[in-house]
């Protein structure tokens, strides 16, 4: 990808840059507020997803300035705002927009996480297709405990991710994840002892190794099917791999693996 076209980005609260092999890091830049999502960060999250799988990009690194992934709902603007039901219906939907840009974009998105990744925080960080924590990450839903409800798609995402049961659970009673638990519940996929930011690229690069197209099956198609009837979803499955695994791109690798000069998969 062209990196010099990152900087027609104009942003305030995110950061984004570009690197040689086409992993592209989006930092959220508001660590003052613990990068709590305010209506101008949802804009600029739209923008940036919508146009990155265009410009390029291979993979994304989604991380955070300070001790906090995110906080969630900017509150204080919330509460400035006296908004009525149907502005928070319109705040939804913008999240909903930000949020589903990455899911199904097709490309993949990692993100790093630490401290806290509450409320439309954690609804941001299941957007995303892999989640790193490190031990200081911590999950919950305190919208009970806020007097609100989730409104960034946590009721798809984060139910998908550790069930309904304990969804309901962690927004009743405010109950926190992390450490081991979070990743035996579906919180994230990897805990680290070190930086989760490194992490995170480390990852981001084995992805962008994939063939592109391959890649934008696994992060739109498998979405796209879970909200299919079964016998649809083993349909659309068909077509996506007619076209995926016929592709040019994969004949090299085939054929690496005929002649036994491809990578075996090994355990270790
Ligand atoms: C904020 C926010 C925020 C911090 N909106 N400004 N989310 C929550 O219920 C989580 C609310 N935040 C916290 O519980 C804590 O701030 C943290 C555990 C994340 C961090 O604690 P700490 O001690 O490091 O920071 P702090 O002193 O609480 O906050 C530092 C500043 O960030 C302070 O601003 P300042 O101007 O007084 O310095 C805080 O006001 C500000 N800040 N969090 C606005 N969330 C689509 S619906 C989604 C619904 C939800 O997301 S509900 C969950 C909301």
């Amino acid at each position: 990808m062209d990196i010099a076209k990152l900087e027609q980005f104009n942003l305030t609260y995110l950061k984004v840059t570009g690197t040689e092999d086409g992993v592209v890091r989006v930092v959220l830049s508001r660590p003052e507020k613990r990068n709590a999502l305010n209506a101008d960060t949802i804009e600029e999250l739209i923008e940036v997803f919508s146009k990155l799988p265009r410009m390029g990009a291979r993979a994304v690194v989604l991380a955070a300035e300070g001790d906090h992934f995110c906080a969630g709902l900017d509150l204080v603007e919330h509460h400035t705002e006296e908004r009525r039901p149907e502005d928070f219906m319109h705040v939804c939907l913008r999240w909903h927009e930000a949020f589903n840009k990455m899911e199904y974009g097709g490309v993949p998105v990692i993100v790093a996480l630490k401290g806290a990744v509450v409320g439309g925080g954690l609804e941001l960080a299941s957007s995303a297709h892999v989640r790193v924590a490190d031990q200081s990450t911590y999950f919950a839903l305190p919208e009970g405990q806020r007097g609100l409800f989730t409104g960034g798609g946590a009721t798809i995402r984060v139910a998908d991710l550790v069930g309904k049961a304990r969804m309901i659970d962690m927004m009743l009673t405010g109950r926190v994840y992390k450490q081991q638990e979070a990743v035996d519940v579906g919180l994230c996929q990897y805990l680290i002892d070190g930086d989760t930011d490194a992490k995170a690229m480390e990852l981001a690069r084995t992805a962008a190794q994939n063939p592109p197209l391959s890649n934008f099956a696994i992060c739109s198609a498998i979405s796209h099917m879970q909200n299919m009837s079964a016998l649809d979803a083993a349909y659309a499955e068909s077509v996506v791999a007619g076209i995926v695994n016929t592709q040019e791109a994969s004949r090299d690798r085939l054929e690496a693996f005929a002649n036994k000069t491809a990578a075996r998969v090994r355990p270790d």
